[in-house]
């Protein structure tokens, strides 16, 4: 495995809008980020993954772009965002930007043109389909059975033209058209002057989606005509070739639905396309059958054997991404852990698996100060576009409210967009004007401010955590193996690289549990192994082979 700094990094992902508000306009901004450089490099992280910050009608909050090479006016000026790179360079740390070609905003000057008349120069930028005849009626329908991942049809009938285009997000994001190399130039030259501004680096938004099957097919189970399309490596490869080839970058590709034998094919070392990728699995441990709104109970035996495949299917042939949530998906202490009498250990523990696992880790933004999920009474005070989307469909559809509203509390992106909690002054220190997202009430308790005062917090925990990653490259190269492997309870593992060993041992519940060592696999001599780091005080004289784990108790044992 070749050494990388990439390997090697801690990613902090930040929402510009939910991170800092400089001038009081209740969103977040370039310069409220930039005053809290230090709070960051104080943490130890070494690359910040910064969300969309170009112009956009914020649809989609701002995953919806209307000019690749232009700073949002809300979030502030090009010379704001140079003085971030600059603040971030000059503190040691890099910086990565999203990139989101799968589509662009349909205000962006591109789309603007494509849809003025079927002859236009941009008109096959995007995907225009005539409709079919309605076998049910005597009008016309949409082109294919394609749906948008924010409810109702992938297809948007579009009168100046008659004809329909394709979203298969909001119907201000339409898709682009990756088969007009035109489009592919246009995305590679914008690639190339966000690179030569000295970025480090992309992470790439559902990027395994930019190559849909020929001829548009109706999706049918397990075929949905978009996902790792035919083309999609083809075209990686040429944006390797054409771009990030020439630049020591950091690239990390968002691939939903993936596999780990997709995942080597989109991050094979010597494949030419990506780093490495997120895959969702996990994200989808707690759904059930129907999907993203499910709220179904999860099992550690489920959760250990989707997390070990990855990690021995990847082994020595492509680099794992380590999360347990995002900007889309809830807050990991309260979906994985317990938000409430075991706060602190439970965080504590979470962090001790992602930071000891093999992969980069990536920590979401609050996650370090343990910001939980929240629960706004009124829908009227959620913003997410997915989540009302999903609200008027299932009302709609006649489903009980408070089974929408627990599915919201469960699943809603909204969770994780919540204000950063600075302090327990109003609105958490994060803005003097009206977010414009409420502040999770529980900021008065849960805030930076008072983290930082208390050296057995959440935050200290993961900063010692990222202080052992640089000072043990078994973290970083080791090879991971599961023991243990029965325990309903405990998620224990060894992480080898050459004579040094690693042995974590992770109670993921609320009751006391029996850890199971199998001396067969693990050679645990307890005059010579030391505790690099716990979420509890841990009595010296611990005999081993009798260990009973606390409620939410984590150990990482140097072993050799
Ligand atoms: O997310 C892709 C995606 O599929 C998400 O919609 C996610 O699966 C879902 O929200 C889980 O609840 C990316 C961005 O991360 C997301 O913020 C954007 O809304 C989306 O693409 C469109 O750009
Ligand atoms: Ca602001």
């Amino acid at each position: 495995m070749v050494k990388k700094w990439w390997k090697e990094s801690v990613v902090y992902q930040i929402y510009p809008r939910s991170f800092m508000d400089s001038n009081g306009d209740g969103v977040g901004d370039l310069k409220g980020i930039i005053s809290k450089l230090d709070y960051l490099k104080n943490l130890g992280v070494d690359v910040i993954w910064l969300c969309p910050v170009y112009e956009s009608p914020n649809d989609d909050n701002g995953y919806d772009i209307s000019n690749y090479q232009s700073i949002m006016s809300e979030f502030g000026t090009m010379k704001d965002w140079e003085d971030l790179l600059a603040g971030l360079h000059d503190r040691g740390m890099k910086l990565i930007m999203d990139l989101v070609v799968n589509h662009s905003s349909d205000e962006h000057a591109w789309f603007v043109e494509s849809r003025k008349s079927k002859d236009n120069p941009y008109r096959d930028y995007y995907i225009w389909r005539s409709g079919k005849d309605d076998p049910e009626g005597d009008g016309v329908t949409e082109p294919n059975n394609w749906g948008s991942f924010f409810s109702g049809s992938a297809w948007q009938y579009d009168e100046a033209t008659a004809e329909y285009f394709l979203h298969i997000f909001s119907k201000k994001q339409p898709d682009l058209n990756w088969e007009n190399e035109k489009v592919r130039k246009e995305v590679y030259d914008m690639m190339t002057w966000w690179l030569d501004k000295g970025i480090d680096g992309f992470r790439m938004d559902v990027i395994n989606l930019i190559s849909k099957v020929p001829g548009l097919p109706d999706s049918k189970e397990g075929e949905s005509g978009f996902i790792n399309g035919p083309r999609v490596h083809e075209f990686m490869q040429e944006m390797n070739r054409e771009v990030l080839s020439k630049y020591d970058v950091m690239t990390v590709g968002e691939t939903c639905d993936v596999t780990p034998d997709d995942a080597i094919l989109f991050a094979g070392e010597d494949r030419g396309e990506l780093n490495m990728v997120f895959q969702f699995e996990l994200m989808g441990i707690d759904s059930g059958p129907t999907g993203k709104w499910g709220v179904a109970p999860w099992k550690l035996s489920e959760f250990k054997k989707i997390v070990s495949k990855w990690q021995v299917e990847l082994q020595g042939k492509a680099w794992n991404s380590i999360y347990l949530n995002n900007h889309d998906q809830p807050r990991l202490l309260s979906r994985f852990g317990n938000d409430g009498e075991h706060h602190s250990v439970s965080g504590k523990m979470l962090a001790t698996l992602l930071h000891t696992l093999q992969g980069t880790p990536y920590i979401y933004q609050g996650e370090e100060i343990g910001m939980t999920n929240v629960r706004f009474e009124s829908i009227d005070e959620y913003k997410d576009i997915e989540t009302l989307n999903m609200y008027r469909e299932y009302r709609d559809n006649g489903h009980d409210h408070s089974a929408i509203m627990n599915s919201i509390y469960a699943k809603g992106r909204d969770n994780a967009r919540t204000p950063m909690q600075w302090n327990d002054e109003a609105n958490a220190g994060f803005t003097t004007g009206t977010p414009w997202l409420a502040v999770n009430p529980n900021y008065k308790e849960i805030n930076v401010e008072s983290a930082l005062a208390d050296e057995g917090s959440i935050f200290y925990y993961y900063k010692k955590l990222i202080e052992l990653r640089k000072r043990h490259d078994v973290i970083v190269y080791g090879e991971y193996v599961l023991v243990d492997a029965e325990n309903e309870q405990i998620y224990a593992y060894t992480r080898t690289l050459g004579k040094e060993q690693l042995l974590v041992i992770l109670n993921f519940y609320e009751h006391p549990a029996r850890f199971v060592l199998d001396r067969e696999k693990v050679s645990f001599d307890s005059n010579t192994a030391e505790l690099l780091i716990s979420n509890y005080d841990v009595p010296a004289d611990q005999d081993i082979d009798q260990l009973i784990l606390r409620p939410y108790e984590a150990r990482v044992y140097k072993l050799t």
